[in-house]
């Protein structure tokens, strides 16, 4: 068994507990005297399991005062629309996953509660990670499962061809040419989405926010659509439009993809080749390119129990402890949100084992996070999303997308933004 996992099981107290961990969970929700749910969004693989380990270990060491228990509700947006659905049927949870858009939201109704008063300690958290929670100087989450998009590729492709990691934009274009053309085939792998062109748009200097306004159609928004666009008409850049990249390895010869940390367990799985990471390529080889933070924070709802509150707030701390981000980060691709997971036993061993590591904690100072507004989810899916899609499978232009895009944009936050 490897060493990281070995330490993360004796720390969890599961050495012995081989049974599956929902049954675990239900067993251990029945005795007890107080019930948090907890609705999250991940539907499987390791991010749900180091969930429901993290999870059976807290309940075992407060059986007296509770038990949390996680309720999987799909994928994230399944979860806020389940969650918008709660609202109105007065059902809500304790604690749920969000996004800091979807926070916002909430907010609007004054249905989430900040954090430190309920006594939660973020002393020593990322601050990038902390400050993205808060609104109008009250925190409303505590970050957990923050990723960070990292350069994904295939070693051995590149030894075949003779190239080094490419560290700027321009050698990676011309490296992702160079291996195309000589595989008759694109190798640069992207899903046609808001978070691909994040990595793009935001390397490229671009910012949503221009003078209190949000922009999706600026030339830096222009400028990373095209090159979407022209890698696939140009045969090196190849538009993955079902599943996650990871469910297409061997549907082509795969050589580079820009994509969440968190997917570093589900791509080792899905790899049959040596699989590298690497931090972004940049705009020059000083700085590494900026990657999107994606990954949620744990929110804890104003309708809980007075018991239940008390239970999530002692929850939050232990989840955001330097042991348990260490095991949640190792056994994930999640960037730790506290610093000091760095120096757990976990993580340095899992650092010791796998160098590909590093790329995601040197890639965490280098990010971006999406606007965190009420309706950022609409247009980052329907309205910006969907453009980017559209204009890379050559059903429209980038100027015509992006254009559209921001007239939908404005309908949509006329007189809802100022
Ligand atoms: C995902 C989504 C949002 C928002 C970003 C928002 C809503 C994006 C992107 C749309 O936790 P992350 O980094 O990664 C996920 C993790 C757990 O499921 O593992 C990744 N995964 C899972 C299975 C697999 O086979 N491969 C793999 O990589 C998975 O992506 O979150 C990144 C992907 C998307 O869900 O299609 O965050 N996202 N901002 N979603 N609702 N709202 O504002």
């Amino acid at each position: 068994m490897k060493k990281w996992f070995l330490a993360g099981l004796l720390l969890l107290g599961l050495g012995f507990a081989q049974q599956n961990p929902e049954a675990v969970i239900k067993a251990q929700c029945a005795k007890a005297p107080v019930v948090a749910e907890l609705w999250h969004a991940f539907r499987g693989g390791a991010p749900r399991k180091a969930l429901e380990n993290l999870v059976i270990e807290f309940n075992r060491q407060h059986a007296r005062e509770g038990c949390i228990r996680p309720i999987n509700q799909g994928g994230y947006r399944d979860l806020s629309t389940k969650i918008k659905a709660a609202f109105a049927a007065g059902k809500l949870p304790t604690l749920a996953q969000a996004y800091e858009n979807q926070i916002a939201l909430y907010l609007e109704a004054d249905a989430v509660v900040p954090v430190q008063a309920l006594g939660v300690n973020l002393e020593g958290l990322n601050p990038i990670f902390v400050n993205a929670v808060r609104f109008k100087g009250l925190v409303y989450g505590v970050p957990f499962n923050k990723s960070v998009q990292v350069l994904y590729f295939n070693r051995d492709l590149l030894k075949k061809h003779g190239v080094s990691v490419p560290k700027t934009i321009d050698a990676f274009i011309a490296t992702a040419k160079k291996i195309s053309a000589a595989e008759g085939q694109p190798v640069y792998w992207f899903r046609p989405d808001t978070s691909t062109f994040g990595y793009w748009f935001f390397t490229l200097g671009g910012d949503y926010m221009k003078d209190g306004k949000l922009v999706v159609n600026s030339p830096e928004a222009k400028k990373a659509l095209s090159i979407l666009v022209n890698s696939v008409k140009e045969g090196w850049g190849k538009a993955i439009t079902s599943g996650y990249i990871n469910q297409n390895f061997g549907k082509g010869v795969y050589g580079f993809s820009t994509d969440s940390s968190a997917g570093y367990s589900y791509y080792l799985r899905a790899a049959k080749f040596d699989l590298g990471l690497s931090t972004l390529p940049g705009v020059t080889e000083k700085q590494p390119g900026y990657g999107l933070v994606q990954g949620t924070d744990l929110i804890v709802f104003r309708s809980a129990s007075e018991a239940q509150k008390k239970l999530a707030a002692k929850f939050l701390n232990f989840v955001v402890s330097p042991k348990v981000q260490a095991i949640f980060s190792a056994a994930t691709g999640y960037v730790p949100v506290n610093p000091k997971a760095e120096e757990e036993e976990a993580l340095k061993a899992r650092l010791e084992e796998d160098p590909n590591f590093y790329a995601v904690l040197k890639q965490a100072h280098y990010v971006k996070y999406e606007p965190q507004i009420p309706q950022w989810e609409q247009i980052r899916f329907d309205i910006l999303g969907q453009a980017i899609t559209e204009a890379v499978l050559g059903k429209t232009t980038v100027d015509e997308a992006l254009d559209r895009a921001q007239a939908q944009v404005e309908k949509l936050l006329s007189g809802k933004i100022h």
